[in-house]
């Protein structure tokens, strides 16, 4: 992957012409305000927080923060886990999307729009075959839940051979509900280094005093769409008061003809 950003900058729409300065890094973001309606994403975000299957992350740093259903990262390389996730991967897609019914889920929204914008169109990716989970919801806590600087790479979580050829992996999350007071995004614009990444693989996350301050922060507003590169190093600082909720999804990236292909 690249590293060069020739500067901070943000652009402020979803076209081709922005996925393609995003992925050359010659903008650091993609943030489109009030890209889903509020009152909806609002709505959405009580069911996230109320959902059975909220479940935690497996990592020490990331724990804290829940989601529902099963994401890649927690598939560990374990055949029994891999499984799993595959086999109810399609179920929970349909499930996330009937829980928006009668509105258009966020995440399929996003997932029309690349497939239209993007030279190469737009598919959910597949691992040997077999289809991903798409559209997990994000349940930080109040004060207590944050990610620490890390970043997510697939080619870190498997090596199946649908990802040979992918030159970046960027992160689309849409935000339900964000608290006033805190739970802003971090951006560092730069790769890990060899130990940063030793110490991410371990724990997920890196002591935030023991990096520089981030190149950019961005405070969302719930409705709003940020598409940023996860192979960067990334953070979440804690919110206070309510819950801070959205909805992820990955994006990998190969040569512009190609399609993107989306997982969570
Ligand atoms: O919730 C966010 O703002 C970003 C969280 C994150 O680390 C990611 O989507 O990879
Ligand atoms: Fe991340």
């Amino acid at each position: 992957m690249t590293t060069v950003v020739s500067g901070a900058d943000v652009a402020t729409e979803l076209s081709g012409e922005s996925l393609l300065r995003l992925v050359q890094r010659e903008v650091g973001a993609i943030h489109v305000a009030g890209f889903y309606p509020r009152d909806i994403a609002e709505r959405a975000a009580q069911t996230a927080i109320g959902h059975r299957a909220l479940g935690h992350y497996h990592k020490k740093f990331t724990s804290s923060v829940g989601r529902v259903y099963m994401p890649h990262i927690d598939t560990k390389w374990d055949p029994a886990q891999i499984a799993k996730y595959h086999d109810e991967a399609l179920a929970s897609i349909h499930e996330v999307r009937a829980s928006f019914y009668p509105y258009l889920c966020p995440i399929d929204h996003l997932r029309l729009l690349l497939q239209e914008l993007w030279p190469g169109g737009a598919n959910l990716l597949r691992l040997r075959g077999r289809a991903c989970f798409v559209g997990a919801f994000r349940v930080f806590q109040p004060t207590t839940s944050e990610f620490y600087p890390h970043n997510d790479r697939i080619d870190q979580e498997t090596d199946a051979p649908e990802i040979a050829g992918m030159i970046e992996q960027l992160v689309a999350n849409v935000y339900l509900q964000v608290p006033n007071d805190g739970g802003d995004l971090q951006l560092w614009l730069r790769d890990p280094t060899e130990d940063e990444r030793r110490v991410i693989l371990d724990v997920e996350g890196i002591d935030p005093s023991d990096i520089e301050p981030p190149r950019l922060t961005i405070h969302p507003e719930p409705g709003d769409l940020i598409i940023f590169s996860s192979a960067m190093l990334h953070a979440v600082v804690p919110a206070h008061g309510t819950h801070r909720v959205g909805m992820a999804a990955f994006i990998g990236c190969k040569q512009p003809e190609e399609p993107l292909f989306m997982w969570s």
